[in-house]
């Protein structure tokens, strides 16, 4: 239960990471989501990857919207800034505490009913202004809180748990995070811990808009047969097109790959992301290239997995603004208020 906290007590042999703390520093209370729901291996996967980076927690704001996803950050990272705001309005918050503090670590938690049905506005906005985020949309389909109804992501055709079929097409958030200029796109499985962890890490040290689609399956109501979105669909499906390794600027890269199958990305802070090519054919700094793969793949039923998009160098909000290094809620009287000289000359060249 959310208000139980977990008993303290740990092996004192855990693994310790650069900060010397261990995983359950980066855990937070016990989830109260059903047995099996794949967010919560989200999470888990969140946990895994903020421990493997050493991430200060009290760095961290984690935000959400409404539903059994956006209860999630409850679950993790219980030492971190967070705030559950209202149903699809996440992105608005993030935006507003990312422009007044630049100096925190932004992870956004959403669900597929509170980005792409109620917060789509919210959710495009949020992506094209390349605020520097993780966005995570935990994607089962449907709205799994208010019991099972089919959300904008469900596919045309696929079957609701008591057999109606969904009739709408699907809104692709990928596709749309994509058109949107997305610098970092990927999605990814909930049962797929090898994959998806490699991708948060990756996502957290890139600098502007990231944004992960998780299939997440809903076992309560949208795991059976006739569902695009089960854990049996998913794994019959997965077309994976390439298997990241991502290493920290201190991290030696000692992989051994075949030539030719590999491609190293140099991000802005010297981390780098080490690419094996499953998808010969497929060219992840390719925008428009992507879409259409995307697009072919889905209408033969696959779902593609695996960093889909990435351009180092795009830049973030704060780059486009050109705003002051310094953190605006960290700015004194003395450097807000411009002298009545500065003031004149402002005005003068206005004139
Ligand atoms: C303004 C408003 N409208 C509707 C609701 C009811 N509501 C709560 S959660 C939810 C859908 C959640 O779906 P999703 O984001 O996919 O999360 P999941 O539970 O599937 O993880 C809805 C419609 C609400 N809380 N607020
Ligand atoms: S209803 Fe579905 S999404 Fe919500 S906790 Fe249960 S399995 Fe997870
Ligand atoms: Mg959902």
């Amino acid at each position: 239960m959310t208000y139980i906290a977990k008993p303290r007590l740990h092996h004192p042999q855990l693994l310790t990471n650069a900060l010397g703390l261990n995983h359950r520093d980066y855990e937070g209370a016990v989830s109260t989501l059903c047995a099996g729901c794949g967010h919560d291996s989200i999470s888990g996967a969140i946990i895994q990857a903020c421990f493997e980076l050493s991430l200060p927690p009290h760095r961290v704001a984690k935000l959400s919207g409404i539903g059994c996803s956006s209860k999630t950050p409850t679950y993790f990272l219980g030492a971190s800034h967070g705030f559950n705001s209202v149903h699809g309005r996440m992105p608005s918050v993030l935006t507003g505490a990312n422009l007044a503090n630049r100096d925190l670590i932004y992870l956004g938690v959403s669900g597929d009913g509170d980005s792409a049905s109620i917060g789509l506005g919210q959710f495009a906005h949020c992506i094209r202004r390349g605020v520097d985020m993780l966005y995570i949309v935990e994607n089962n389909g449907v709205y799994g809180l208010t019991k099972g109804q089919f959300s904008a992501t469900a596919d045309k055709g696929s079957k609701a748990k008591r057999g109606q079929v969904n009739t709408d097409d699907p809104i692709d958030l990928v596709g749309l995070a994509l058109q949107l200029g997305a610098s970092f796109v990927a999605r990814s499985f909930s049962g797929d811990k090898t994959q998806l962890v490699p991708l948060i890490r990756a996502a957290i040290q890139h600098k502007g808009a990231a944004f992960i689609d998780v299939v997440s399956p809903c076992v309560a109501f949208n795991n059976h047969a006739g569902s695009t979105k089960s854990f049996d669909y998913v794994r019959a499906h997965n077309e994976t097109v390439n298997q990241l390794d991502f290493m920290i600027e201190r991290e030696a890269i000692t992989t051994d790959y075949a030539p030719g199958t590999v491609e190293t990305v140099v991000q802005h802070d010297g981390s780098a992301l080490r690419l094996r090519k499953l998808a010969p054919e497929y060219d992840p700094h390719d925008r428009i290239a992507a879409m259409t793969y995307l697009q072919q793949r889905h209408a033969a039923g696959e779902v593609v997995t695996g960093l889909l998009f990435v351009e180092a160098d795009h830049g973030d909000l704060h780059a486009f603004l050109d705003t002051v290094d310094t953190p605006l809620n960290a700015l004194g009287e003395a450097e807000l208020s411009p002298s009545l000289d500065l003031l004149d000359r402002y005005n003068a060249a206005h004139r």
